[in-house]
């Protein structure tokens, strides 16, 4: 659209280089192995691929970890690979975006290797050291400088016994959170960001972008948890004091000058009023955000054990997200990623309605006003793993949690049951290339273990099927590009006076694009009137189109006036 900027037309692939494609037998995926299928994703027709880490890293939590920022892990390949890989996507006429994890490194980084070393190292205050909690022996059980429970389980503080002092880690252990008040610190991330940018990628995921401004006071949590007297420590060190200018700092010193260059940031947590502030083009801070509402409307006491969703609660859920950030902010579209279940399994029916559900969770999903990301696999309809025992998961989060709930009473089943159902493995099994064992993703030993149904799921079976999940996912990719409407028309909501089904128009100019999407096993028959009269009917997810009145089970149908 004229003056809308590229990426209102464009749809973003994520690339979860571990279990993409393996070239050399190891059982983890690489880079030469993406080289090997991008014609996958130039048959789908997307314009981005987002990297996930391929920095080099102890791979503690796959890679969001990182020891040197500028080269790449032996296991994914080499710096060469990765010019090969970038200049064939490119060759390609797509754009490859880099994660960017700087709200924390590796402990196994110099820069925390230094900063360790002792109390008046000059990288010290690069992290954020804090003596124990006064009136308590340094590592008692208590003595963590804030009570807060950290995401992958356990205090977000570890005492380092070299200078007696303890380091903050929101997430893992090995993972020591920055310390972006320094503006070392940031000098550091943004010249580390040119490097990149000036070696031709096109921008950059931004991992939990929203966790680098803290309160400095560091105040403890509301103690939620009798035993161990942590709490959710997220009012203050999420969105602090400082983030926008931080993000308004990095859009000057990196990006001015570089027109093209496509920025979002995952902020788990983030408001509508907050994710307006970031994404509004005016305040030059990043072109869109992931939100995570959506994807915790499921959670329980935790993310571990999830509840059935009420009929209409994830499309109440995105329409708000719509009318409120999607005008004059901007929104990306996603129902999975590396690290949730799959969506199929979660938002649809992986049994019975496989493929309708897959097809009609897409339609939904690419006709919002946003960008739309397609995690791999998700192309393909690719189910949550099947999980026996332990010793199938290889999560740290999961792993850690499990460990952790022996103390919280909970039978290790339920626990199990819950990682099942919403661990972040299930979206780490190999993508399924073909039948054969190994599913064309390896010729070794999968460092996860292959999900069995790629034996009839897989990119080999679908490609010349008219019919399958694959030809309907480049439709909607199709549709994006070729018409306006979709890219950046304005967004409605349509009650179909049924909360199972949801309905919504796109408007640009004269032109009506109407979505209606059954999103439930039951069929709908009050639903459809809602607005077809003379309009044509454009894509549909069964075979027959739009027969009769009745929407059936996860039956999705569009119509464009005039
Ligand atoms: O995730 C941030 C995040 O908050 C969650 O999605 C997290 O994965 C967890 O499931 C919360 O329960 C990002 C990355 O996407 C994730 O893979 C990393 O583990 C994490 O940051 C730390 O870098």
């Amino acid at each position: 659209a004229d003056g809308a900027p590229w990426w209102t037309s464009a749809v973003v692939y994520q690339i979860y280089p571990r279990s993409f494609a393996d070239s050399d037998g190891d059982g983890i995926g690489d880079l030469p192995g993406i080289v090997g299928r991008l014609d996958h994703l130039a048959r789908l027709g997307v314009d981005v691929i987002w990297l996930s880490p391929v920095y080099r890293s102890p791979q503690a939590d796959n890679g969001y970890d990182i020891s040197d920022y500028q080269d790449i892990d032996p296991v994914f390949g080499t710096l060469d690979d990765f010019d090969r890989l970038l200049e064939a996507v490119h060759a390609r006429g797509m754009r490859l975006v880099m994660d960017l994890v700087v709200n924390h490194t590796s402990d196994e980084h110099p820069w925390f290797v230094e900063s360790r070393s002792s109390r008046d190292n000059p990288k010290r205050d690069w992290y954020w050291w804090r003596d124990p909690r006064p009136g308590h022996r340094a590592g008692e059980p208590g003595a963590e400088p804030t009570n807060w429970e950290s995401f992958f389980s356990g205090p977000t503080w570890t005492l380092d016994e070299t200078t007696g002092q303890y380091y903050l880690h929101l997430f893992g252990t090995k993972q020591p959170d920055l310390n972006w008040e320094n503006p070392e610190v940031r000098e550091a991330v943004y010249s580390m960001m040119r490097w990149w940018l000036d070696r031709g990628v096109d921008g950059f995921r931004m991992d939990v972008i929203n966790l680098i401004s803290k309160d400095v006071a560091l105040p403890d949590a509301t103690a939620t948890d009798p035993a161990t007297g942590r709490g959710d420590g997220f009012a203050h060190y999420a969105h602090g004091p400082r983030l926008h200018e931080f993000l308004q700092e990095m859009r000057r010193e990196v990006f001015d000058g570089r027109p093209g260059m496509l920025t979002v940031g995952e902020m788990p947590g983030v408001g509508t009023e907050e994710a307006l502030l970031v994404t509004a083009p005016a305040r030059r801070e990043l072109d869109m955000v992931f939100q995570f509402e959506h994807v915790g409307l499921d959670h329980g006491a935790s993310k571990f054990d999830p509840q059935d969703l009420a009929p209409g609660a994830l499309a109440d859920s995105l329409s708000r997200w719509q009318e409120t950030v999607g005008g004059e902010g901007w929104n990306s579209l996603y129902l999975s990623n590396h690290d949730q279940p799959r969506a199929v399994s979660r938002f649809g029916n992986d049994g019975a309605y496989w493929r309708e559900s897959a097809t009609a969770l897409a339609t939904m999903l690419h006709l919002l006003r946003g960008t739309p990301y397609i995690y791999q696999g998700e192309e393909l309809g690719m189910t949550n793993g099947a999980f026996e025992t332990l010793e199938d998961f290889r999560d740290v989060e999961s792993l850690n949690f499990f460990a952790q709930s022996a103390s919280t009473g909970l039978t290790a089943e339920a626990v199990l049951d819950g990682m099942r159902r919403n661990g972040r493995d299930n979206a780490r099994t190999p993508v399924q290339w073909e039948a054969s064992p190994g599913a064309g993703f390896t010729q070794g030993a999968s460092w996860i273990d292959v999900n069995p149904n790629h034996t009839w799921l897989n990119a080999e079976a679908q490609y010349d099927d008219p019919r399958s999940v694959f030809s309907y996912y480049r439709r909607l990719v199709a549709l994006r590009h070729e018409r306006e409407v979709v890219a950046v028309g304005d967004y409605s909501r349509v009650d179909t006076g049924n909360p199972a089904v949801f309905g919504f128009r796109r408007t640009l100019g004269e032109q009506t694009l109407l979505v209606l999407v059954n999103l439930s096993d039951a069929p709908a028959d009050d639903a459809v009137s809602a607005g077809q009269d003379g309009a044509e009917l454009i894509l549909a997810n069964y075979e027959d189109g739009a027969a009769g009145a009745v929407l059936r089970p996860w039956e999705a149908r569009v119509f464009v006036t005039p």
